[in-house]
């Protein structure tokens, strides 16, 4: 699945996805990579990955996006992969007001990160079901820009907004504050895959410490 280039010299980035389980983060990193959408639901077991190749400016950039489990019991996890991550994706459901009010939360399990150096997306998705929002649109935006994160309301299913959120907001951000993954990414990646074996029944539920982060006091 993941197609790494070990000894290429193209800026890597590491994108995760974070969110309640449900809110359509590997439906959305799926119509991102493959443009296309599964409607059976299969939950995330613990974290998955894929890569993918773009372009900005004619520059090649690699992109290493991690999907994640919104399942309580696989929290205990995210410290290890979200160490150097460069792009942090909040996904909620625009039809359940939970998943957004949880977003916070998913924020203050952010213990080991440079929140100054990471590009922050506040994502809601399923605009298909306009008609059962329970999350206006202003309620999104206002929570980001107080947060100073970018913004937008998409649909996994249907593709809207895909090319406005990743070919123009996120990757004009890229451009003007870019981190490259750097020379840990290939040993992370064995590490995580090496977290994902031996978590697959793995029931812990630990709290990690809080640290005080954006969003927190909302
Ligand atoms: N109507 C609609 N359903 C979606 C959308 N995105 C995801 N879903 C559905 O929501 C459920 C959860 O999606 P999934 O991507 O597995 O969520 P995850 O747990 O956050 O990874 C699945 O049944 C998806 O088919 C969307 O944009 N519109
Ligand atoms: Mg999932």
């Amino acid at each position: 699945m993941v197609s790494l280039t070990p000894s290429s010299d193209i800026p890597k980035y590491k994108l995760i996805f974070l969110g309640d389980q449900g809110t359509g983060k590997s439906s959305i990193l799926n119509r991102f990579v493959e443009d296309k959408f599964d409607s059976n639901y299969q939950a995330t077991i613990g974290l998955d990955f894929q890569s993918k190749n773009i372009q900005i400016d004619n520059q090649d950039i690699h992109l290493l996006l991690y999907d994640t489990a919104g399942q309580e019991k696989f929290r205990s996890l995210i410290p290890m992969y979200t160490r150097e991550a460069n792009i942090i994706i909040l996904v909620y459901d625009i039809t359940r007001k939970d998943s957004f009010l949880h977003i916070p939360s998913w924020i203050n399990e952010l213990t080991n990160v440079k929140i100054e150096d990471i590009i922050f997306v506040l994502v809601g998705n399923k605009i298909d079901l306009n008609n059962e929002r329970n999350v206006s649109f202003e309620e999104g935006k206002k929570y980001a820009e107080d947060n100073n994160f970018i913004f937008e309301e998409v649909s996994a299913k249907t593709g809207e907004n895909f090319p406005e959120l990743f070919y123009n907001k996120i990757f004009e951000q890229i451009n003007i504050k870019f981190k490259p993954g750097g020379q840990q990414m290939e040993q992370e990646i064995n590490e995580i895959g090496k977290v994902k074996l031996n978590n697959n029944n793995n029931e812990s539920n630990n709290k990690n410490e809080r640290k005080n982060c954006c969003g927190k006091n909302k």
